[in-house]
């Protein structure tokens, strides 16, 4: 039995705090191997690193395990870059005791060795990390020495997977920062598109959790912490194969209400399925449109089509259920033309939020790393660590951004530049509402008194 201190390192408040999900999962793990857990989060510690010396001091742990989720915000107008501050919480731990630093998390497992050096921490573990980070302290608990960065050999099937153990001190801060607390129904997906590191972090498989032991988690979590408010943070909750449906109807079959949301790619979803997904407590989604006329959907590999889009925004709208849009501009392929045609397809997205972005964050191994190495616009070996955003060399990025701007005026339901989205966020939280915040924006046909002219 060893005593084990995780500690998250994510300070990122935007859209809104969220809840260090992996680090309750390992701590799931570990604690069903025997070890005594503590779980720190940097960002519920103030930034504090006397607060963190404290806590290593006091604890006195075997191993110090490091969950690094961000690397930067993906603003490429407001850049944001978070791996500095792993960095410095290793010299922090380091300063304090002389036991073993392991680090992971989807930031680090997105350039493994790269961060490793570059955080200086002992060990690493790429992907998920609730095994192989046991076997890694059974093995350095055993006097073995294993290499530096572990990898996993093979995904932990669905039924596989264990429930996260949230801790209270995380829980009271994360409801009252932001209102929910997260769980995951599935692991993988499927999909290609260009720019995406998801398939490569979760698998390119769909592996789902049984809908009893998902609700299972969510009644732990009202009965232990008097949670009734939950992200799902599925890479995209409507499955082909509807294991999201059954989630659903296991939900309604309990009887107990919950308030939850989630991330929806927008296609082959209609009114049914949506009214299915309200009554079982959905009160919001996003969704994960990503460009806005078909050539960049096409260019982006989305494989759908703005009309799909349109037709899942009406489903939304028909069951009152209000969604956002999430569209960035500039990426491969766009130009004056295709801009002005996305921003015309956007006009017919009604009811709804949109937020737009500019230029795309190149993320390592993926297709459009490889883009733009061939484009010239990075070079093959150059570090990914601090952002590096793909703009189209066919459109000025100043014309874009006005067209953009001029597009969606002062209306509260058009989103760009992103930064203003935090400020509009900040005003809602001095009122005390908590949750996504942008849903409160949107205005049904039926309430056409309180609405802005432009909804
Ligand atoms: C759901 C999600 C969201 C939701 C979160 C909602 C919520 N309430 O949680 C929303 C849409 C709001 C969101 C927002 C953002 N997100 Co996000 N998000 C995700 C997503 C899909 C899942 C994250 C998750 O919770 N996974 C489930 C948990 C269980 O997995 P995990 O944390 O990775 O932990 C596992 C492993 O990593 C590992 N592990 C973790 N820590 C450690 C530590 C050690 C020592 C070890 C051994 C292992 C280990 O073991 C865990 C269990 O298997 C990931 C992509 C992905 N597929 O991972 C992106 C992702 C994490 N997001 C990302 C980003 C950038 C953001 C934003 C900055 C975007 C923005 N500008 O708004 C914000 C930041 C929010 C914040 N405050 O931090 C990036 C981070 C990397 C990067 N590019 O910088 C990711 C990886 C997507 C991507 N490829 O770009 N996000
Ligand atoms: S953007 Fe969404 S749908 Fe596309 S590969 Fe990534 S997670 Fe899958």
């Amino acid at each position: 039995m060893k005593r084990i201190l995780l500690v998250s390192s994510n300070i990122t408040t935007e859209p809104f705090p969220v809840y260090p999900l992996g680090l309750a999962i390992l701590a799931s793990a570990l604690t069903g191997r025997g070890h005594i857990v503590d779980q720190f989060d940097f960002l519920v510690a103030g930034e504090s690193d006397e607060t963190l010396r404290e806590r290593v001091r006091s604890f006195v742990p075997d191993y110090v395990c490091l969950s690094v989720r961000n690397l930067d915000n993906c603003d490429s107008l407001a850049t944001q870059a978070y791996p500095a501050i792993a960095k410095r919480l290793v010299d922090v731990i380091r300063g304090c005791c002389a036991v073993p630093i392991i680090i992971g998390g989807s930031a680090f497992s997105i350039m493994p060795e790269e961060f490793l050096d570059f955080a200086g921490a002992d060990y690493g573990v790429v992907g998920e990390g609730e095994r192989l980070l046991c076997d890694l302290i059974q093995e350095l608990s055993a006097g073995k020495t294993p290499s530096r960065l572990l990898r996993n050999t093979g995904l932990i099937p669905g039924s596989e997977m264990i429930s996260p153990l949230y801790s209270r001190e995380l829980t009271g801060f994360y409801m009252e920062s932001s209102g929910m607390i997260n769980i995951q129904s599935k692991r993988g997906c499927p999909q290609k598109c260009i720019y995406c590191s998801y398939p490569d972090l979760e698998g390119d498989t769909l592996r789902f959790r049984d809908p009893a032991a998902v609700v299972d988690d969510m009644e732990r979590a009202r009965t232990d912490f008097g949670i009734d408010s939950f992200f799902f943070t599925d890479a995209i909750f409507n499955d082909r194969e509807g294991h999201y449906l059954l989630v659903a109807e296991e939900i309604i079959k309990r009887g107990k209400p919950y308030r939850w949301t989630c991330y929806i790619r927008p296609q082959g979803l209609r009114r049914k399925e949506v009214a299915l997904l309200k009554r079982a407590g959905l009160y919001a989604t996003e969704l994960g449109t990503d460009a806005a006329c078909d050539r960049t959907l096409r260019a982006l590999g989305k494989d759908l089509t703005f009309e799909e889009v349109l037709e899942v925004n009406n489903a939304f709208v028909a069951e009152r259920v209000p969604c956002a849009h999430f569209v960035m501009f500039g990426g491969p392929g766009e130009t004056r033309e295709t801009a002005a045609e996305g921003l015309a397809n956007l006009e017919k997205l009604k009811h709804t939020v949109v937020f737009a972005f500019t230029g795309i964050r190149i993320l390592p191994n993926t297709p459009l790393h490889t883009l733009a190495v061939r484009e010239g616009i990075i070079a093959a070996d150059a570090s990914m660590r601090e952002p590096v955003f793909y703009h189209s060399p066919l459109i000025d990025r100043d014309l874009l951004y006005s067209m953009i701007s001029d597009s969606f005026g002062a209306r509260r339901n058009r989103i760009f530049p992103p930064e203003i989205s935090q400020a509009k966020r900040d005003i809602l939280l001095r009122y005390g509402f908590r949750g996504l915040l942008w849903d409160t924006i949107i205005r049904f046909p039926k309430d056409r008194v309180m609405a802005s002219p432009e909804d």
